[in-house]
C-alpha cells in the first residue's frame, strides 16, 4: 500500500538494503489496513530528502513516522528532530556489530526529542507497525477493534501449539 496521497504512517528506511528487514512494517500495516508509504531517506547520504519528506508530513495527513537504520543510526533522531509527530525508530541489525551500534544510536536520544525505539531487527519491525496501529487506533475504533482480534488470534495460537 503505497499511496502518499493518504498515507497515515510514512515508513523511512535508510538505504535499501535495510527493506529485508522493513519489509515486515509495510506487511503488517497492510494486515491492518493502514494506507502508509515506504521511502529510502538517509540521514547522512541524503539529509535534504529526509529533512523535506519529514517536514511534509504533517500537512500530508501522516500521523506516525517509522524511521530504521543500521550502524550509526541517526535517521529517526534526525526525523524527529523536523517535525513533532510521534517518530518510532527500528534499530536494523547491522552486519558487523549486530546491532547493537544501531540501537544505541536510536534510543539515546537528547531529552527534548523523543524517538520511541523498538527492538532490534525483524522483531521491532513488526512492533513498529504494531504500535504505529496502537497510536492510530486511540481515535479509531475500528484499528482498536482489529488490533484486540490480532491479539486473541496470536493467544489461540500459542494455546493450540504442539511439540514434536
Ligand atoms: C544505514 O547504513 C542504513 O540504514 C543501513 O542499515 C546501513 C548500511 O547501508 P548500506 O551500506 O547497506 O547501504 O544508513
Amino acid at each position: 500500500m503505497d499511496n502518499s496521497e493518504n498515507s497515515l504512517v510514512l515508513v523511512l528506511m535508510g538505504s535499501k538494503s535495510d527493506w529485508e528487514t522493513m519489509r515486515h512494517t509495510s506487511e503488517m500495516l497492510k494486515n491492518f489496513g493502514v494506507p502508509h508509504e515506504c521511502r529510502v531517506a538517509s540521514a547522512h547520504r541524503s539529509p535534504e530528502l529526509t529533512r523535506r519528506l519529514v517536514s511534509e508530513a504533517e500537512s500530508r495527513g501522516v500521523e506516525v513516522i517509522i524511521a530504521a537504520a543500521g550502524g550509526a543510526a541517526h535517521l529517526a533522531g534526525v526525523a524527529a528532530a523536523h517535525t513533532v509527530l510521534p517518530v518510532l525508530g527500528g534499530p536494523r541489525d547491522s552486519r558487523t556489530l549486530q546491532g547493537l551500534d544501531s540501537l544505541l544510536s536510536t534510543v539515546q536520544m537528547p531529552a527534548g526529542i523523543p524517538v520511541g525505539t523498538l527492538a532490534i531487527g525483524n522483531a521491532g519491525a513488526r512492533n513498529a507497525a504494531l504500535l504505529s496501529i496502537a497510536i492510530l487506533a486511540s481515535s479509531r475504533p475500528e484499528l482498536r477493534e482489529k488490533l484486540r482480534r490480532y491479539r486473541a488470534e496470536q493467544a489461540k495460537t500459542i494455546e493450540n501449539e504442539t511439540l514434536p
